[in-house]
């Protein structure tokens, strides 16, 4: 990690080139390590998705968020989710997929992608701490609905560094969010995953092919190095 322009500014390697961001206005984006997506029972799994492909993230996701928190990074955990009468889930979402088991139907986690039910509650290993926002998203991405854009202006944030799941779907879609919203975004290549690792593949490549058309990729390796400088 090497400090290209002040005392605060840091540079790591990433690709398509070094990610460069001030750690004060940068947020760790945690998307949706939520039970429904991880463990047997979920919206996941009812989609027809062999879940246990997701959990091998979970021992990096976690060294990510310690890493964020001893640096002070703003941490944000996101949960998709629907109010329990489904007023803010689209007609549209609930009938997609032919899932075995619809948005709101009992499953045995409670009722599946719904607020408060235990099957959306984040996985325990990655639980919130006190003062790190949580966010109950509607849609695919973290931005649409929700409080998140008005959070990181009030702190100032200009740099997100994402992870969770699934990285095509969720995790891809926030990215596209917040690359059209101004952030500098920087995806964590082993803090992500997919029920279709062709898919995550492909997600890496096209976030950032054409000089990071959507924002920048590394492994958690490559950001540790900041341990040693800050
Ligand atoms: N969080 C998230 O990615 N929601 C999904 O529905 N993902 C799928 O891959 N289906």
């Amino acid at each position: 990690m090497t400090d290209t322009s002040s005392a605060n500014r840091f540079s790591m390697e990433a690709q398509p080139g070094p990610f460069s961001f001030e750690p004060a206005k940068t947020a760790l984006i945690i998307i949706d390590m939520q039970r429904d997506f991880i463990e047997p029972g979920g919206f996941g799994e009812s989609l027809g998705n062999d879940v246990s492909l997701l959990a091998e993230i979970v021992p990096t996701v976690a060294a990510l968020l310690d890493f964020a928190r001893r640096h002070g990074w703003l941490v944000v955990h996101t949960r998709e989710s629907h109010a329990p009468d489904l007023s803010d889930c689209p007609p549209a979402k609930r009938a997609r997929g032919m899932p075995n088991a619809r948005i709101g139907d009992t499953g045995p986690m409670g009722r599946i992608l719904i607020r408060g039910e235990p099957g959306n509650a984040i996985i325990e290993p990655l639980m919130p701490a006190a003062g790190e926002l949580v966010i109950d998203k509607p849609g695919k991405g973290a931005f649409h609905a929700t409080r998140l854009g008005e959070e990181l202006a009030v702190r100032g944030i200009t740099h997100l560094v994402f992870a969770g799941v699934t990285t095509e779907v969720c995790v891809q879609t926030s990215m596209r969010e917040a690359n059209d919203r101004g952030y500098d975004s920087l995806l964590i290549e082993d803090a992500t995953a997919s029920y279709f690792p062709a898919f995550k593949q492909a997600t890496l490549e096209m976030v950032r092919s054409q000089g990071g058309i959507v924002g920048w990729t590394a492994p958690f390796s490559s950001l540790m190095q900041l341990d040693g400088t800050a």
